[in-house]
């Protein structure tokens, strides 16, 4: 790759928008005319997006512009399709948000008004979910004849459950912030407005920590967490001995024992 395009965030269309803010990017959903419904233009600009990351960036926060993160695929895209593009266009997703759950570097996604469908799924691929009271969640798929395709039936499991996951695809049941909040599909709540801003501080925060650290993370905790536990249990032991094992952790570990490092205190 040219020296300058690790630099730069690459091309995207236009209905992405990328910005940085020192260690942190952010990515914006930039078609609120559409309510940021995600067409494949879109999907392939986020998967270059996270597969060409400028050097430096230690975290991202996505978001979307305008009422509501994102109105999920873009259903008039859908009408020609056969069953093979229909499994080639699935994959196209499968890929790209694979990019963000086992990219770089840990995504925050900041959640307002519609995270249906796609939307949702697109969430789902993030590492911390930051929801504004706005916020309400769908996955009304079942209302237009089609299946969850963005990774749902294996992401959202996990944080939900396959009991809910059935009663949001059978009834089309939507839930608010509050109640997306209690059940785990998000992390934190703020008020309308205040996303954004408490996404880039979260952002920041991780940006801090040794990569190594925000690496085992993203990489082995999901991985051992699936795994069966004697397996389990070997792969941390070695994750863990290869992190403390690191110039940075050493570095960090002696700041604390020399008085230098961060105390860890509530607030
Ligand atoms: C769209 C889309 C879309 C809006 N694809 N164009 N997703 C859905 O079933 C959700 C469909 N959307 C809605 O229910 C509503 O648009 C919202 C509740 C999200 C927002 O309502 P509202 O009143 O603010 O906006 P609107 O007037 O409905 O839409 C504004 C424009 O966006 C309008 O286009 P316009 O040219 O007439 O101005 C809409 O047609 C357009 N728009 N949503 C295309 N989704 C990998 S598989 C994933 C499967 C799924 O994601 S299924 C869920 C699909």
């Amino acid at each position: 790759m040219a020296k300058a395009s690790k630099r730069a965030f690459p091309k995207l269309p236009a209905s992405l928008a990328a910005t940085r803010r020192g260690d942190v990017a952010i990515l914006a959903l930039a078609r609120p005319q559409k309510r940021n419904a995600l067409d494949d233009a879109t999907v392939l600009g986020i998967e270059r997006f996270f597969t060409a990351l400028p050097i430096g960036i230690k975290a991202v926060v996505m978001h979307g512009r305008g009422a509501h993160f994102s109105a999920g695929l873009d259903l008039s895209e859908l009408t020609e399709r056969d069953v093979a593009e229909g499994v080639e266009h699935s994959r196209l997703w499968h890929r790209a948000f694979a990019q963000i759950e086992f990219g770089k570097v840990p995504v925050v996604a900041v959640l307002h008004g519609a995270v249906v469908g796609g939307g949702l799924e697109l969430a789902a691929a993030a590492h911390i979910r930051v929801a504004e009271r706005s916020t309400y969640y769908a996955l009304p798929e079942g209302s237009r004849g089609i299946y969850v395709g963005g990774g749902a039936s294996v992401r959202l499991p996990k944080l939900i459950g396959v009991a809910r996951m059935q009663a949001m695809m059978l009834t089309g049941l939507t839930y608010g912030a509050k109640e997306g909040q209690a059940m785990g599909l998000s992390q934190f709540l703020v008020g309308n407005g205040k996303g954004l801003a408490k996404g880039i501080e979260l952002a920041k925060r991780i940006a801090e920590n040794a990569p190594l650290t925000n690496f085992a993370v993203m990489h082995a905790l999901p991985r051992i967490a699936e795994s069966d536990p004697e397996s389990g249990y070997l792969a941390e032991s070695l994750m863990a001995a290869i992190a403390q094992g690191s110039p940075d952790a050493k570095a960090r570990l002696k700041d604390f024992l020399e008085k230098r490092g961060k105390k860890v205190l509530r607030g």
